[in-house]
């Protein structure tokens, strides 16, 4: 049996991974051609996005009918036959799952539209308060989280798009359709669920307008959210013990992140947070231009490691997804030291405490995506925000140098396979466009090249394996207050390692701390991004981007 501490997930997002048929849209079947690559950078599980029947409005955040998947990914056969492939490979496949909405286009939502009773029970359905909104709650997506309904003089509740319909998990018989859906697909092999949105299906029993922010206070880390989740573990995947699972927990708090994935609580396996993720928020605002605050991505990731550990929870570290912006763009240099900055940002997120996941083309440093057009855009979320910048009268250069930076299509770009066109995606029309640079990143000439990033990731997820130390050991920072370098120390048993990051373009002296006593160990280098980095660590001029993990024994 896997043990997920020492394993690695990859993530697909299948409409921009592979397109087997050529009609511009990644596929199942596109996947299965692909194992044989996922297999060689040695992951353990694959996660897919939501491949489910979907009107594709939040590109299968939607889901519109969870138990048959979208004709445009292909068939269930082509389901099974990749889940049969990838087992065969010693890949198991974990699959997303969306409860805390359903599509407007679900049979549920249309029966409740239709009057039905129990249908409408599904959902959240409130009386407007003096002629508005029954509260002021903002959607993710920008605009109020209520929809009128005319029929009813009744709004409807979305904290997503305004076709994403809250389902209403106070609703006994909601519970019990979610039970079955994912008793379904353990039926059909999958090993693992991820859980959108999990942290946000426990609405409060109260709706009232918040007067210091958008509504998330009331639902997040919601009233009965552990006692929901204790059921689905016991009704679903608690029974087994192969079966790991990840809630996708935003703005979550560390007590509630320890109660979710402490083993005794029986919730979950692990849960992805994102603080790390919003340093270059400015006011905590997503839609606005800033450098990142290193000193507070050091702070939140000493601080969460720390916790967790005390409180025997465990965390997913990662730095991308389908929902954030290329990690080599954001906190690396995607040009002048591309492969140094992706090399020590992937060597930085492995040697943390925690499951690492690797989003699609991280493995060799694929970048933003630098469209200069708005018609780009596919995305829900930055459409609408490039129209609500407009609304604030925001310059139109202004605008697309925000979506450069924040867009979510910049992870949601073709995958680049090879120098061919398209990036060897697709033979039809792309449904979003490749990035530029994909002549000189690709999957292809990073499989050539011994020294690429590629062969970087495959290094660190063959480490996880034969070192115990980088599951199981301890998480201390050290040089809190250093300005360049993100340092720390991993401990287990007698064994320890030094992880050392150089967060940027310039030259910078390490000098390890007099309270460190590490002479009595013998020393070797475990990993590092340039060729000849140094045997001693006690002193060392760290070059660009320069990443070196000492093993102590
Ligand atoms: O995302 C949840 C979420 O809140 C974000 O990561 C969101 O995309 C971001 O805050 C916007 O700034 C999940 C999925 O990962 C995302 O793709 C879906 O759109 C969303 O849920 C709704 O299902």
């Amino acid at each position: 049996m896997k043990d997920f501490k020492k394993s690695v997930v990859y993530q697909i997002y299948p409409k921009s991974f592979n397109d087997s048929n050529g009609d511009g849209l990644g596929d199942l079947k596109g996947v299965t051609q692909k194992l044989e690559y996922i297999k060689e950078l040695g992951v353990d599980y694959i996660w897919l996005t939501p491949f489910y029947v979907s009107p594709q409005k939040d590109n299968g955040y939607d889901v519109a009918d969870y138990y048959n998947i979208d004709p445009s990914f292909g068939t269930m056969e082509d389901f099974e036959e990749m889940v049969n492939k990838a087992n065969k490979l010693g890949i198991d496949v974990m699959l997303d799952m969306v409860f805390n909405h359903t599509s407007t286009e679900h049979e549920w939502f249309k029966k409740a539209l239709n009057e039905d009773e129990k249908y409408k029970n599904y959902y959240i359905f409130k009386k407007s308060k003096d002629g508005k909104e029954p509260t002021n709650w903002i959607s993710k997506f920008g605009g109020s989280a209520w929809q009128y309904v005319e029929k009813f003089d009744e709004y409807y509740l979305h904290l997503f798009d305004k076709t994403q319909a809250d389902l209403n998990w106070e609703n006994e018989s909601v519970r019990k359709e979610i039970y079955d859906i994912v008793n379904f697909w353990i039926g059909k092999g999958v090993k693992g669920f991820r859980l959108d949105v999990i942290n946000l299906i426990s609405k409060p029993d109260v709706y009232e307008d918040d007067n210091d922010g958008d509504g998330r206070r009331f639902y997040t880390d919601g009233p009965r959210i552990h006692e929901y989740l204790k059921k689905l573990n016991k009704e679903t995947f608690g029974k087994y013990e192969d079966i790991i699972t990840v809630g996708e927990m935003s703005s979550t708090t560390v007590d509630n992140c320890i109660k979710y994935s402490n083993p005794n609580e029986k919730e979950l396996s692990m849960v992805f947070n994102f603080h790390h993720l919003k340093v270059d928020y400015k006011d905590g605002d997503k839609w606005s231009l800033m450098n990142f605050d290193f000193k507070k991505l050091k702070e939140i990731f000493s601080y969460w490691q720390t916790e967790i550990e005390k409180g025997n929870g465990w965390s997913a570290v990662f730095w991308c997804n389908h929902d954030q912006p290329r990690v080599v763009s954001r906190f690396g240099d995607d040009k002048k030291y591309h492969k140094e900055s992706a090399k020590m940002l992937a060597t930085c997120i492995h040697m943390l405490r925690g499951t690492p996941y690797i989003y699609q083309g991280e493995e060799f440093g694929m970048t933003n995506a630098y469209y200069d057009t708005i018609d780009k855009y596919k995305d829900v979320e930055s459409i609408n925000y490039y129209n609500i910048l407009k609304e604030n009268n925001v310059p139109e250069e202004e605008i697309l140098k925000i979506l450069n930076d924040k867009s979510r299509d910049n992870s949601r770009t073709p995958m680049q396979w090879s120098d061919e066109i398209n990036g060897g995606f697709t033979q039809g029309k792309p449904w979003i466009s490749v990035c530029k640079n994909y002549k000189s990143i690709n999957a292809q000439d990073a499989i050539k090249d011994k020294n690429s990033i590629f062969y970087h990731y495959k290094k660190l997820i063959n480490l996880r394996k034969e070192y115990d130390i980088i599951a199981y050991g301890s998480f201390k920072m050290i040089l809190e207050e250093d300005e360049n370098i993100f340092a720390y120390v991993r401990e287990y048993n007698h064994e320890k390692l030094l992880v050392i990051n150089n967060f940027y373009g310039e030259e910078v002296d390490f000098n390890l701390p007099n309270t460190i006593k590490l002479n009595e160990y013998k020393s070797s280098i475990l990993i590092s991004n340039y060729t000849d980095s140094p045997a001693k660590f006690d002193k060392i001029k760290l070059r660009p981007y320069e990443s070196i993990v000492y093993y102590l024994e």
